[in-house]
């Protein structure tokens, strides 16, 4: 991993939460990018699977903010660059956990908790990833080969992306 790419990856998603384009991150931007995830996974926006991706959402905020109403760019890639590269593991998945969790929920359509091959490419296709790079990339998240994705790696891909190791933008 370089610095420069891990940098530029949390840039990216600085710009792209910050829904209303305002430079900043506010709690409305957070429940924008849920309604905007929802419609398109094709979900009810009044569906409990709705309501627990923008509960996750919000969740997240207040793990970014700290209590702020208002998150800088600077302050969003200090608060991320220190929970991805200095937290371990375990304070990783305690913060994105729900919204991976909430994001299995929208796809899982079979509804056993995990994410088939199938599943796997509606996902990418509501992220905006290529679902013909699906076979490929799906054996790269599924760590144990079993075909099934379990939140554990679902979440240590999204890490593995931030440290630029892996290619697949699973948050969208
Ligand atoms: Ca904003
Ligand atoms: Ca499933
Ligand atoms: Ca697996």
């Amino acid at each position: 991993m370089t610095t420069a790419i891990a940098n530029e990856r949390l840039r990216k998603r600085f710009q792209k939460w910050d829904t209303n384009g305002n430079g900043s991150l506010e709690r409305s931007d957070f429940e924008g990018e849920a309604a905007k995830i929802t419609e398109a996974f094709g979900a009810d926006s009044g569906s409990p699977e709705a309501q627990a991706l923008n509960d996750a959402f919000q969740g997240l905020f207040d793990y970014i903010s700290g209590g702020s109403e208002e998150v800088s760019e600077n302050q969003f890639m200090n608060v991320t660059g220190d929970l991805i590269f200095q937290q371990g593991e375990a304070t990783f998945n305690r913060a994105l956990g729900p919204v991976i969790q909430a994001l299995i929920g929208l796809c899982d359509k079979n509804d056993d908790g995990l994410i088939n091959g199938d599943e796997f490419v509606s996902w990418l296709k509501a992220v905006g990833v290529d679902p013909g790079r699906a076979q490929e990339l799906f054996g790269q998240v599924d760590a144990d080969n079993n075909g099934e994705l379990s939140t554990d790696e679902l979440l240590a891909a999204v890490r593995e992306y931030h440290f630029g190791r892996l290619d697949v933008e699973l948050l969208g």
